[in-house]
């Protein structure tokens, strides 16, 4: 949809208003810094892990911009950014990634792995493939109760290899429950290329075996995202059941912090991605539309680096969430076990032992 040189091909233009694409542009960069600026945090030690989405935040942030307030979105791991658009306070966010006392999930997760409720956000679980029939059982709960509202979930590539690919599908085919399932297909998953993940030619042919439709498509084009998705959303509202959404993009950077992509892959294959970099795509068409100049870019990576700064100052002056708060939350009534490993362990550290 989204040419090269910044403008639209008129045939399934989703009709953003201007306004509402700078909001998707903010959201877009503010995104690529942060993944940035946590790069060099873990770098540095500061904090102990990061994934990040470079390359990939058209697909991320225009499906979620797609999905109606009311409605839920069940994540991966990748999607911070479109969190932070659905209204994950970013200072939560940067509490998780130092798992500090103010950390929603109380740093007993590793970072990236905050939780929202208001946002009608999921919890990100490491297992792939665990949130999608998460998502399949609330559409399903939802259709049951008669609620209008459609749910959204994250996956990669590699994650259609996973039962929970399966047994999702099926149900949601099966039940015709009210989900999107968003395939972000990223050409790897950690070091295995996608040619060794199926030999299916395509992700959204899959759908077919379980009868829920397939589209495909340009996943760094954030018009196109958002149309489909929002086709794919209104398909759900009007009782015709699940879509299944393969995105083609590209995961520019590593898998994660812990990741070094040169042992695997060769350092050409990004090049042809570089120039298709959706972010890039936006800026040529708000640019044309005289909606953005060099001016307010720079403004708006000083305030996006002025806030992130901030976030972070208060987040590493946050303690550490209290020991006695790992008992917390799994039962109403502590049981006596429970009880007295929580005396043991507040009643100071095990003496040593020699080996
Ligand atoms: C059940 C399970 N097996 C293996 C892993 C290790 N693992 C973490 S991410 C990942 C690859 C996922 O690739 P993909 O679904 O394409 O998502 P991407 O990371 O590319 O966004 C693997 C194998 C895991 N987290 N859970
Ligand atoms: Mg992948």
């Amino acid at each position: 949809m989204l040419r090269e040189d910044g403008t639209l091909a008129p045939e399934y233009d989703p009709q953003l208003s201007t306004d509402e694409v700078l909001r998707i542009y903010r959201q877009m960069v503010q995104t690529r810094i942060i993944d940035e600026r946590l790069v060099t945090l873990q770098r540095q030690g500061r904090i102990g892990f990061h994934i990040g989405s470079l390359g990939e935040e058209a697909a991320i942030i225009g499906s979620a911009y797609a999905m109606r307030e009311e409605d839920w979105l069940f994540p991966c791991y990748r999607e911070f950014g479109a969190a932070l658009l659905r209204g994950l306070p970013l200072q939560r966010y940067i509490d998780n990634m130092f798992g500090n006392a103010n950390d929603p999930v109380k740093g007993r997760q590793m970072p990236d792995h905050y939780t929202c409720r208001e946002a009608h956000w999921g919890s990100v679980s490491s297992p792939i493939g665990t949130q999608m029939t998460q998502a399949v059982g609330f559409a399903w709960a939802a259709k049951i109760e008669k609620k209008q509202l459609a749910t959204l979930v994250y996956f990669g590539d590699g994650s259609t290899s996973s039962n929970e690919f399966h047994n999702a599908m099926n149900f949601a085919g099966v039940f015709r429950t009210p989900c999107v399932f968003f395939c972000r297909n990223n050409g790897w998953a950690i070091s295995v290329p996608v040619e060794r993940q199926t030999a299916s030619q395509t992700f959204a042919e899959k759908g077919i075996a379980y009868g829920v439709p397939g589209v495909r498509v340009d996943g760094n084009d954030l018009f196109a995202v958002v149309g489909v998705t929002r086709r794919a959303a209104e398909r759900c509202l009007a009782g015709e059941g699940p879509t299944l959404i393969e995105a083609l993009t590209y995961r520019m950077g590593g898998h994660s912090t812990s990741d070094d992509p040169n042992r695997y892959r060769a350092a050409d294959e990004v090049k042809p991605w570089v120039e298709r970099d959706p972010i890039e795509r936006v800026r040529r068409y708000l640019e044309l539309a005289g909606a953005w100049d060099g001016d307010r870019e720079e403004a708006l990576r000083e305030a996006v680096d002025q806030e992130f700064r901030e976030a972070v100052k208060l987040a590493e002056s946050t303690p550490a969430p209290e020991l006695s708060t790992l008992f917390d939350d799994v039962y109403r009534d502590l049981p006596w076990h429970l009880a007295e490993q929580r005396q043991e362990l507040l009643a100071g550290p095990r003496a040593p032992k020699a080996h």
